[in-house]
């Protein structure tokens, strides 16, 4: 069995992060090591949330893993909680990287034009270092301004988002994906280039006219999955997006919209009958 080890903050309520990459990544059959950067008592779009870092921790455990000579077939890191751990991850990657693993990052720190609360721009800049040392990135398009440098737009053509991807590109990732990509009203999707074979790609759903929070680990942990049974990019980006949309109707049509996230468990076992 596959195995991968997931590099991102426990949030004990509001589903993101780790409690949607574990369940996920495990039920897709993978073996899903985690590394728990933090807990917090909610992610950080609850007020009043408590935060217990675990930076301290990241290399004694890692150290106990190169002892015991673990591998792993993909390193996926999401939300870090600080600079300092951005730093740390760098190193992991060096000790952990090797011919044939896969390393996806998802430089998660904002949203809608704007930095999460817990990040500035030094820390999006740290953050842009990470990227380039993976083979992977999937960001979304504010992401991907902080780290290019060029400017956010809520209205663009072709020509901004492969501007956008080839920038991405630069810094490193063989493969880079912009999530939450638009050219059209009431569709939705991600478009990637693959730096190999310098072929665009792209796949698009039709948009459900909410957003909720950790959809976009959801998708990175699909793609992680995946990618780590085999499936093509292409394909990997097309079983995200279609799960992740699924999963945002019905949570839709059943609760409407709130803060906790989505009823992922619900549309599971689609996602495994469609990786059998
Ligand atoms: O879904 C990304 C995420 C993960 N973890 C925490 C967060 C966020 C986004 O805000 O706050 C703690």
């Amino acid at each position: 069995m596959k195995r991968i080890v997931t590099i991102q903050d426990i949030s004990c309520v509001g589903k993101c992060s780790l409690t949607v990459a574990l369940p996920i990544i495990s039920a897709m059959g993978v073996e899903t090591a985690i590394l728990p950067t933090a807990v917090l008592s909610t992610h950080t779009m609850f007020s009043g949330f408590t935060v217990k870092d675990l930076t301290d921790q990241i290399v004694p455990i890692t150290e106990h893993w190169k002892k015991e000579k673990f591998a792993f077939d993909a390193i996926y890191t999401g939300y870090l909680g600080s600079f300092e751990q951005i730093e740390i991850v760098s190193k992991l990657f060096d000790d952990f990287k090797t011919d044939s693993n896969l390393i996806v990052v998802d430089p998660v720190m904002a949203d809608n034009g704007k930095l999460y609360p817990a990040f500035d721009e030094a820390y999006a800049r740290e953050n842009t270092k990470l990227c380039g040392k993976a083979d992977l990135i999937v960001p979304n398009l504010t992401e991907a301004s902080f780290m290019t440098g060029l400017p956010y737009k809520t209205q663009y053509d072709r020509r901004y988002i492969t501007d956008m991807l080839d920038a991405l590109a630069q810094l490193g990732p063989r493969y880079v994906a912009l999530t939450g990509v638009s050219f059209e009203e009431g569709k939705i999707g991600v478009m990637g280039l693959n730096t190999e074979t310098k072929e665009y790609f792209e796949y698009y759903t039709d948009r459900v006219p909410v957003s909720y929070h950790g959809t976009g680990d959801i998708f990175s942990s699909v793609v992680v999955g995946a990618l780590t049974r085999g499936k093509s990019l292409e394909e990997a980006f097309r079983i995200a997006c279609d799960y992740t949309k699924e999963t945002i109707e019905l949570t839709f049509r059943e609760k409407g919209a709130d803060l906790y996230g989505v009823d992922f468990e619900a549309t599971l076992p689609k996602l495994v009958q469609r990786m059998a």
